[in-house]
């Protein structure tokens, strides 16, 4: 499947906003509760694409960068093992603008046969009729999973096995056999909770080094004080391969 609309040079930094259905309001303060300001970011920061749930494509998104979109979501409200149902059609993203659609996968989830069976239902139409990519977001999940390095590699190959064009994964230092198991299925890494600019770079590096396309980053960029510049210093790692120490400068 061709990436052209969604990589550069076959690099990508996907800004994630799908926070509000999936974590509710603990994630937001300020501005970032308004779409259009993600969106600005998005733009000013050149994002390869945004990720929105339908609601907020069909509200506030014009077009400003390449939209994916998310085609199931949860709540965090119900507890125990995930399960997470389309709540969109391939079609109704196409209509709103996707130029590739999204859906996560818990894997070790007592439901995860439901969404592997619902992912591949969305990967034919997607490839087939309307001839976009699909991205997986493959969590290892439920009660009784440990999330260790195996598990996120477990993960990587899932996505490659179910035929998702891009599997987005979860940090790991060991990333490098994540993008191993993934093999020609390219891996894109999420951002995880707020934590130090510097942390992000690291891991950003750490990612692109051991062979993935770049990363899905959501709350590291715009729970920041200075979201540009964040974006701006990952940008320098994924797209033109410059150190921590040199990126760390388009902090200040
Ligand atoms: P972050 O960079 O903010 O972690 O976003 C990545 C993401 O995968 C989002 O797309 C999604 O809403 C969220 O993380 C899922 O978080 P959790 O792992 O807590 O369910």
């Amino acid at each position: 499947m061709n990436l052209n609309k969604i990589t550069e040079r076959g690099k990508s930094l996907f800004l994630a906003y799908d926070q509000g259905i999936e974590h509710g309001p603990k994630d937001f303060k300020g501005k970032n509760i308004s779409p259009s300001y993600i969106l600005d970011i998005a733009k000013k920061g050149k994002f390869s694409g945004v990720i929105l749930q339908k609601g907020v494509a069909e509200k506030y998104y014009k077009r400003q960068v390449p939209l994916i979109l998310k085609l199931n979501g949860k709540t965090s409200l119900v507890k125990g093992d995930p399960l997470s149902l389309q709540n969109c059609s391939v079609k109704e993203a196409v209509k709103l603008g996707a130029k590739a659609v999204g859906y996560t996968i818990y894997i070790g989830s007592k439901h995860e046969a439901q969404m592997l069976k619902e992912f591949g239902e969305i990967e034919e139409l997607a490839h087939n009729k309307y001839r976009i990519p699909v991205i997986a977001w493959v969590y290892p999940r439920g009660k009784g999973v440990k999330v260790n390095s195996d598990a996120i590699a477990y993960a990587a190959r899932v996505g490659l096995e179910s035929g998702a064009d891009i599997v987005k994964v979860k940090y790991t230092r060991k990333f490098e056999k994540v993008v191993d198991f993934a093999g020609e299925c390219k891996v894109v890494c999420a951002g995880g909770s707020k934590k130090r600019d510097k942390d992000v770079l690291v891991e950003c590096k750490n990612v692109v080094d051991s062979g993935a396309i770049g990363m899905a980053i959501g709350r590291n960029i715009w729970q920041s004080k200075h979201p540009l510049k964040v974006a701006k210093a990952l940008r320098s790692i994924i797209f033109n391969n410059k150190s921590v120490k040199d990126s760390m400068k388009l902090l200040k």
